[in-house]
Parts: C-alpha cells; structure tokens; sequence
C-alpha cells in the first residue's frame, strides 16, 4: 500500500495567471460578505444603482468569460508544450487577462456594495479580489509581471540536475528521493534540484513589488492580505481559523515526527539522523518533505500485522496503464452519480509525459470552456501515488461540471479548499473492501482488522506529515508579500519556517544563493498553498459527514462510499453549488456545521495516535 508523493498540481485558468485548481474565476475574496448577505438593503432606496450595478456585472461577467477561453487555450499550450513562442504566447494572454481584470475591479469601485443585494455584492466582493498576482494599471507592468510569471514557470517545468553525467528531470530525481535508501545519494539529489532555483529569486522579488503595487491599487494593505480575503471573513480572521485548526493536529504531527525520527535513526544511526533534534529533510521520501509515505518501508511497525498487498505492485500486477487508472478514478465518480466525463476529455487530456516536448508535468486539472471542455495534464506512472493524484483531478474536473450552470463569477469551489479536498475526500474511500470490489485485490488480500495500524500509519505519513508543509509554504509567502521577509532573507526565513513547523533542517548548510523555495511548484507557478492546508481538514470532514450519511458505524478509515448514490446527490448538491453561496452555508448542507474542524481527520487517526504516543514513551519528543 505504498503511497509515494504527490507532485503535480492543478491550474487555474481564471482571469489571471495559472494557479494551481480553480477554475474559471480564480479566488474569490469575500471579505465581509456574510455581514453584506444578513443585511441586504431594501431594493426601491436605490434602484438605479442597483440596475446600473446588475448591468455591469452582467457587462463584466460577460467579457472575462470570453477573454478566460483565449488565455485557457494559451496556457494549456505552453503548460503541454514549453517553447519561447508558447511561452510568449501564454505571456501576452497573461498580461490581457490581468489588464482585464484590473481594470474591472478598478471599475467596480464605484459602486456601494452596501446597498446592493447579497448577490451582486457578493459578485462585486469576488470581482475587486479575485486575482492571484495583480498588476498596477501602471503602462507596462501587467506586461512585465505576466513575462516574469511565465518565466518562472518555465524554468521550473523544464528544470533538470545532471547527475552522475545524465540530466534528469524532476520525475526522475524523485523516484531517487523516493527509492534511495543511501544518504550520500539523497543529499546529493536533493541539492542538485535546487539548484535550478537560485536563477529565479530576482524575478520573484520583482515580482513581489509589482504585484503588491497591485494589490495596494485595488484596496488591500499589501498581497498576503488579498489572498488572505478570499475566505467569507476578514483576512485576521482567517487567519486566527488557520492557528486555531494546527492546534487541534499538531499534537499528532508531533507524535509522528517523534516515532518517525527514531526509525530513522535506527536505520541510519546517530552521524546521519541524531536521535533528538530535527529530522534531516532528505530522508524523508519526497523531495520537498511534504509527504512520507515512501519510507514507509523505514518506518513500519515492527509489532504490528502488515497489509497484505502493496498498491503499487497490484496496479502494475493486474496490468493498469495510465488511462485505465483515469477510468478507474472517472467509475469511482459514475458509481456516485455523476455523469462519465465527455468524449473530448479523452481526447484532448495529456495523460502521460510526452516524449517529444517540454511539458510542465505538475499534474493539474482544467476547464478550457466553462462548459464540457474538461482535461487533466498529468506525467501519470503506474503506482499508487499516481492512482491517488488521478483521483484528486478528477476531483477538480466534476467539481467544475457540477457548477458550469453557475454565473461566471460563481464558476469556482466554496472556497479554494473545497476545491482540493474533493478528488482527495473519495480517495479517503479507497480502501482494501473498494480495492476488492473492483477487482484489485483479492478477499484473502483484505487485511485483517489488526492491520489497521499500519494502514493508518502509511496514511498519517501523507496526510498529517502534510499539514505543517502546507502552513510553511504559505507562512513564507504572507511575510515576502507582506514585505516581512525582504530577499536578501528569503532562504533563512525558509528554514525558519521549516524547522518551527515541520522540525526539519537541510542535509548540510545551503549555499549563500540558494532561493530553496523556488525548487517547489506552487512558488514560481505562484499557486497559494493555504488551498491544501485546508482541504486535509476538509476531506475528513467531509468523510465523515459522508460516512455517516451513508449509515456507516464503523472506524471511519474502512468506510467507503463507493457506489451510493444518496451520498452522491448530497455530494452533488455541494459541488453544484459553486461559488454562488458563503461557504459555511455549503459546508452546512453537507456535513452539518457551519466551521471547518479538525476533529474528524484526528478521530480517523485515534487508533495511531495511541499507538504512537506508546511507541515514543521512552523518546524525547519535539526538537
Ligand atoms: O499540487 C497539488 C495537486 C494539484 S492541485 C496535485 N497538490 C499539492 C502538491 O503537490 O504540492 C496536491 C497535494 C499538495
Ligand atoms: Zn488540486
């Protein structure tokens, strides 16, 4: 049942730039906006605003959804195919979307939203903050900024480290990361791949300072709090639900970090990996240690019944190829409900690394059309990381059909973490009884209850290991946009991040240049981070609202909704929903409660959490 990391990601084609996930309309801020959706003011006071507000919407509405088609199709060429002409290409739609949209935003302001009803308020809300990296209406930034972007992503998607005399790409040198059990090795990896970083750090700073010019043009104190706004509250706020949602997992990330730094220290003794202190980032199985399933093999109990199949051996066993793992995860959706995904998805999705070109392989989903038009663009292998990733875009893809009959503005999830947590919370559904339904496992492969230790122990390894990476990536981002971390400090301000959160150092002292941050997709693709963070509490929750919906009284990691299609309607009626509601009201429709919790994700892992905790009796926890 081997899990390896996941490294891909999903672009969003809004008005802007390629982000990671959403769709359409980018992220939406909606500051305020549940005090505007109680208080709607009575129509007739101002009506003329009103009407003259509804048409603007409707006027802009109109005109990103065309402009969002031409910059979709610049990016799926570039992302599919890197060359200086798409990469032009993909620059000059950036900078007429970004144009765009400032401009639109900048208009909106004339408008009160005070006295507007709920739901064009809301939409002006989503208007005026719904952009990732915005430009100054300045004559040439939106011009510079889209070069620089596009720029980056670039570098990043055709970064290669020559390594005993091959160049390899990242694929490669993460299988390494993922399969090395040699620590000279690992170390090597590891810091050749950043070095193809160190190139981008003055874009990024430039970047920064256009961007947060941007932002300041359109309202907000600086970048980290617009991307802060995006979330039915106000950015302190959303900020103080972040703090308030580690706290409630943090004490099991400890436990895992304490049982997982011993076994690595029995396996690697006290020169590479010391008993105490931080865990040496290198040995943790994915190139940025943001999930460690892959050294499950180092940490597995050894008291403790094993499960009796390895997902990867049984895909490749049973002869899956990349697309029969597509259709497995599409049967998975159809079991649910939902419509098969079209013809054109086939057709049209890039589904394994082409041999002749230069792609951007971080996995991603897209909406080219806002109606059918509908492709994943994945470097997809036949193992279990990728069945899992497979699941997780697919999860973008229904969630974008489901909500296609929304107006413009509402094409998008709940928020961002809804948008993640969908493909992911029906992966928290494939276990051993699923495996067996559809064939891949046979019934004397089921592993027996006392296994479950370990089954959840390789889950932890992704879904807890997780959290603290996806707070760090975004906790470094808030202080460079906020203008906290200046660039000379971009590097230690990193490992700052990385040794308070997650307890980890780099193999050996990083070189004055490094830009570390750079070596991770979602910095150059400039996809915000906080998205993942929210969606592993999310999923959880969503599987036990699910679960229990379904009837089911069991431990909530053998619970599987596969095939029920009363989940599936109530799934549905979430993800139809779109963008259009604040999100407490959609979560409520789904699960019952109107906050975002992390009690489910740690009542899934109460059996490990006792085990662990007895496991580190005799250790001396944290660093
Ligand atoms: O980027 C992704 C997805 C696409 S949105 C594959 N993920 C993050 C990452 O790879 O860093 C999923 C988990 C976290
Ligand atoms: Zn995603």
């Amino acid at each position: 049942m081997k899990r390896l990391t996941l490294t891909s990601s999903v672009i969003a084609l809004s008005l802007v730039l390629a982000s990671c996930a959403a769709p359409e309309s980018s992220e939406a801020t909606k500051t305020d906006l549940a005090e505007t959706t109680t208080e709607a003011p009575a129509e007739t006071d101002h009506a003329a605003e009103i009407a003259e507000a509804r048409a603007f919407l409707e006027m802009a509405e109109a005109k990103l959804a065309a402009q969002s088609k031409i910059a979709a199709q610049a990016y799926w060429n570039q992302a599919t195919n890197i060359t200086e002409e798409t990469n032009a290409a993909a620059a000059e739609a950036g900078a007429v979307s970004t144009k765009l949209a400032v401009s639109l935003a900048n208009e909106s302001k004339k408008f009160d939203v005070d006295v507007l009803p709920a739901d064009l308020a809301r939409k002006m809300n989503i208007l005026r903050s719904s952009i990732t990296i915005p430009a100054p209406s300045t004559p040439g930034a939106a011009e510079e900024l889209s070069k620089i972007t596009t720029n980056l992503d670039a570098t990043y998607g055709t970064g290669k480290f020559t390594y005993k005399g091959e160049a390899l790409n990242l694929d490669q040198l993460s299988t390494i990361i993922e399969t090395s059990r040699d620590p000279e090795e690992l170390k090597a990896v590891w810091e050749g791949w950043r070095t193809i970083s160190p190139p981008m750090k003055d874009d990024y700073a430039r970047m920064v300072e256009i961007a947060n010019e941007g932002a300041e043009e359109l309202g907000f104190p600086s970048l980290d709090q617009m991307w802060l706004s995006g979330y039915d509250m106000p950015p302190e706020d959303m900020e103080a639900e972040v703090e308030r949602l580690w706290t409630q997992v943090e004490p099991l990330y400890k436990e895992l970090h304490c049982y997982t730094r011993a076994k690595l220290n029995e396996k690697y003794g006290d020169d590479v990996q010391p008993r105490t202190g931080p865990i040496r980032a290198d040995l943790l199985g994915n190139m940025w240690a943001q999930q460690w399933s892959s050294i499950y093999d180092i940490v597995k109990p050894a008291d403790v019944v094993a499960p009796s199949y390895d997902l990867t051996e049984q895909l490749q066993e049973k002869g899956y190829t990349p697309i029969k793992m597509v259709e497995t995860g599409e049967a998975f959706f159809t079991s649910l409900g939902f419509d098969p995904l079209p013809k054109t998805f086939w057709e049209r999705s890039m589904i394994v690394r082409p041999a002749d070109r230069e792609v951007v392989c971080h996995a991603s989903a897209w909406d080219l059309d806002d109606e059918d038009d509908v492709r994943i663009k994945m470097c997809t292998e036949v193992n279990a990381e990728d069945f899992y990733t497979v699941h997780h875009e697919l999860g973008h893809n229904f969630y974008q059909r489901a909500y296609k009959d929304q107006d413009y503005l509402y094409k998008n999830g709940a928020h961002d973490g809804f948008h993640e947590a969908i493909g992911d919370f029906v992966g928290l559904s494939i276990t051993p009884i699923y495996l067996q339904q559809i064939g891949l496992i046979t019934e004397d492969q089921i592993p027996p209850a006392d296994a479950d230790t370990a089954l959840l122990l390789n889950t932890a390894l992704d879904k807890i290991a997780f959290l603290p990476f996806a707070l760090t990536v975004d906790g470094w981002r808030w202080d460079v946009l906020s203008g906290k971390t200046a660039p000379e400090a971009y590097n230690q301000a990193w490992w700052d991040l990385r040794l308070k959160n997650q307890g980890l150092v780099p193999p050996a002292p990083r070189p004055a240049d490094a830009f570390d941050p750079g070596a991770k997709y979602h910095v150059p693709g400039n996809t915000p981070y906080l998205r993942y963070f929210l969606s592993y509490i999310l999923q959880f929750q969503f599987h036990k609202a699910a679960c229990e919906q379904a009837g089911w009284e069991g431990p909530l990691h053998r619970c599987s909704i596969y095939d029920n299609k009363e989940v599936g309607e109530r799934f549905n009626a979430m993800l139809e929903a779109g963008a259009s509601e604040p999100w407490p009201d959609t979560l409520e429709k789904f699960t019952g409660t109107r906050q975002m919790d992390g009690s489910a994700i740690i009542e899934y892992f109460d059996p490990l959490m006792l085990y662990l905790k007895d496991q580190n009796a005799d250790e001396s926890c944290g660093w």
